[in-house]
């Protein structure tokens, strides 16, 4: 396919260890509801429909670049639009997030996962890169994304949001082979539809294991950490056998604390930390030729511009301006200021 050149290269460049005249800046879930833009494009449309109507998630996509200096832009999508595909039924509900009115209650219910041809059946966000690297005309690099096993595996089963996870956590106890073997059907879905990311456009990926917070080192190693080795070299040996150049991947494992080390030894360019883990920490126990990606704690933002100024600062101080990109520990929420925004961005290109 063919876009214009790359003009703002400072996110890919930090990616792979190479110098950059400003840190690059992104925003986990810069794309969404803390912007009067989408709330009001929203009123109009259902969530989904808004993710399968590549236009509108191209429109959604640009409008904080429209907006911001951010140095990246993040494909308006979702996460369960894997699920979604496999047939399970999803309702964004207000007041109770995503509900699943039949979620997976026993792995029996495994099987009536429909088997996709994922190219078809996602094609919508496939095409809404393609729409969206044409109309960003090379400011910015576009990002795409996906869940991860364990983390879709959750919502598949909780059905709904729950605070202590314990009906997808109680499947890997009483049934870890069906566990695994749901996991395994995830992430051939999951390699699959990066590479058909990758191959429409998007130009950085980050895999999305959100709820790995909610495991114990040894339940991780099991049920994430082989998983996320799998994708990325399947990935990459995909993209190699179908003449499709690489693109620099990032992992979040939030909370994943405990394997700092590992998740720097497992084949990303970029590990992103939550706001738990500590720079120096991270620095010191990570392998040296990962770049990494975080990790102000999203509720800085509600503090007043002064103070969130010198936090920001704080923190690439202590990161350094090599081998880093500047970002929340988390996503943004819908009730912050986009004024702050600004200042935040601000404090990391001025530093
Ligand atoms: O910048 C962007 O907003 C890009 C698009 C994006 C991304 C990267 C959206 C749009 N969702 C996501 C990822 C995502 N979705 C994650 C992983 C990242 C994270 O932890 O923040 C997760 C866990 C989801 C699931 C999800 N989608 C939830 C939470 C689940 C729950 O408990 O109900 C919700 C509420 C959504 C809806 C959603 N996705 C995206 C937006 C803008 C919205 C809100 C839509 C709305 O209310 O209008």
């Amino acid at each position: 396919m063919n876009f214009e050149p790359l003009q703002n290269t400072r996110i890919i460049d930090a990616a792979l260890g190479k110098e950059v005249d400003k840190i690059p800046v992104w925003i986990m879930r810069q794309a969404g509801r803390y912007l009067p833009e989408f709330r009001e494009l929203r009123s109009k449309y259902d969530f989904f429909t808004m993710c399968q109507t590549p236009k509108l998630a191209c429109e959604v996509t640009l409008m904080p670049i429209k907006r911001f200096e951010l140095d990246a832009a993040i494909i308006f999508s979702d996460i369960l639009v894997i699920p979604k595909a496999l047939g399970m039924q999803i309702e964004l509900v207000s007041g109770r997030g995503m509900v699943f009115p039949s979620p997976l209650k026993s792995p029996a219910d495994i099987d009536t996962l429909q088997p996709i041809n994922v190219k078809e059946k996602l094609s919508y966000v496939f095409e809404a890169i393609t729409l969206t690297r044409h109309s960003l005309k090379g400011k910015v690099p576009l990002l795409g994304f996906s869940g991860a096993p364990w983390t879709l595996m959750c919502f598949m089963v909780e059905g709904e949001s729950s605070s202590t996870k314990s009906k997808a956590k109680s499947w890997l106890y009483k049934y870890p082979e069906e566990s695994k073997r749901l996991l395994d059907l995830l992430s051939d879905i999951i390699i699959e539809y990066i590479v058909g990311q990758i191959e429409a456009g998007a130009q950085m990926i980050q895999l999305f294991e959100t709820l790995a917070e909610y495991l114990n080192k040894s339940m991780f190693d099991v049920y994430c950490l082989s998983y996320i080795r799998k994708i990325n070299a399947s990935v990459r040996e995909l993209l190699k056998k179908r003449g499709i150049p690489e693109v620099p991947m990032v992992i979040f494992a939030k909370g994943a604390h405990f394997a700092l080390k590992e998740l720097s030894e497992s084949g990303y360019e970029v590990v992103s930390i939550d706001w738990t883990v500590s720079p120096e920490e991270a620095r010191k126990v990570m392998n040296p030729n990962v770049t990494l990606q975080g990790n102000l704690d999203p509720c800085a933002l509600y503090a007043a511009p002064e103070s969130l100024k010198q936090v920001t600062e704080k923190m690439v101080s202590t990161f350094g301006k090599k081998r880093y990109i500047a970002n929340l520990g988390h996503g943004i929420y819908p009730d912050m200021d986009p004024d702050n925004v600004e200042v935040f961005i601000d404090a990391v290109h001025s530093f």
